[in-house]
């Protein structure tokens, strides 16, 4: 695992915490938007981290006082008779492959979100599979503010997570939505004091990485595809998946704990 070890310029910094991996959008002055070199560096180091069995779990938060507010518009100005960006292209080429890294990453991401996040920001956020947020933080679906169309898996997630009436409000209106709101409405799993984030989010990251790792890669996996399956095609994968899970050494290792009446020791190996 690379290390970078607080350049003021890189656009994001890694930080290897025993088999935590702490990754920091570091672009403060811009609310940690995305210019192309941070979308390259976080790219790098999500695939390094979902191939490297040795980390266990990863913390995502922003530096400064935003998570991360999407694209960088500064970068989508265009004078007059110019040519336009092809947004598809952009999406296609740098936010899609990034929600399905997280989607899809072997081992659980933790989001602290330490302040507003916007656009992509919040649906970056929203992909993670545990979501913290500073009781400061916000989530806004900026888009439609620009006349865009909620990217990164927002009309996806969105819905899911706080039903057809308010995704369609959020999306279309750019309201933002505060921390304490977004945890009542199930948009995230807790609101915490501020002071309270980074302590609780890594605690909770360490816990993950002491956890049978494998095990919940497959509970990843499993509600990833919940729900687009039939109950038919869920209940035939979870079978696959248990039978799988069942052959880990940390399902051997947890029973035996259970057993012995002592703390397991999982490795968070496949086999
Ligand atoms: O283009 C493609 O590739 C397609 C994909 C698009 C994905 C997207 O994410 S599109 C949506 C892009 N994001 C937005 O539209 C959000 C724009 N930002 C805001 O609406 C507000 O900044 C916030 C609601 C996020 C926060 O507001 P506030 O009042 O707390 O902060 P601020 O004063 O607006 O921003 C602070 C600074 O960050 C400011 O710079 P300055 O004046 O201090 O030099 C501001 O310009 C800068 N900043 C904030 N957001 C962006 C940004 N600079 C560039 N791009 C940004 N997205």
């Amino acid at each position: 695992m690379s290390e970078t070890t607080g350049a003021p310029a890189a656009p994001i910094l890694v930080e290897r915490r025993g088999a935590v991996v702490r990754v920091v959008l570091n672009r403060p002055d811009r609310l940690n938007s995305f210019n192309v070199e941070m979308h390259r560096a976080l790219r790098a180091a999500m695939e390094e981290i979902a191939a490297d069995e040795s980390v266990r779990a990863v913390l995502l938060t922003g530096a400064g006082r935003g998570f991360c507010a999407g694209q960088d518009l500064a970068d989508r100005a265009v004078a007059p008779g110019a040519a336009r960006p092809d947004l598809g292209a952009s999406v296609d080429t740098w936010y899609n492959p990034l929600i399905r890294l997280i989607r899809t990453m072997p081992k659980p991401i933790v989001c602290a979100v330490n302040g507003v996040a916007a656009g992509a920001g919040a649906n970056i956020a929203l992909a993670c599979d545990i979501v913290l947020a500073a009781r400061s933080a916000s989530f806004v679906q900026a888009f439609a503010k620009i006349g865009l169309v909620p990217d990164s898996g927002g009309t996806w997630v969105l819905p899911r997570l706080v039903g057809e009436a308010r995704a369609r409000a959020l999306a279309l209106t750019a309201e933002p939505v505060k921390a304490e709101r977004a945890e009542a409405w199930g948009m995230i799993w807790k609101v915490v004091d501020d002071a309270e984030l980074e302590g609780e989010a890594m605690a909770l990251a360490e816990r993950f990485a002491a956890a049978p790792t494998h095990g919940l890669a497959l509970i990843k996996r499993a509600l990833f595809v919940s729900s687009t399956n039939t109950l038919d095609t869920q209940l035939d994968l979870e079978r696959d998946l248990q039978r799988e899970a069942g052959a880990t050494p940390d399902y051997a290792e947890g029973v035996a704990a259970f057993v012995e009446k002592r703390k397991p020791n999982f490795t968070g190996r496949k086999g």
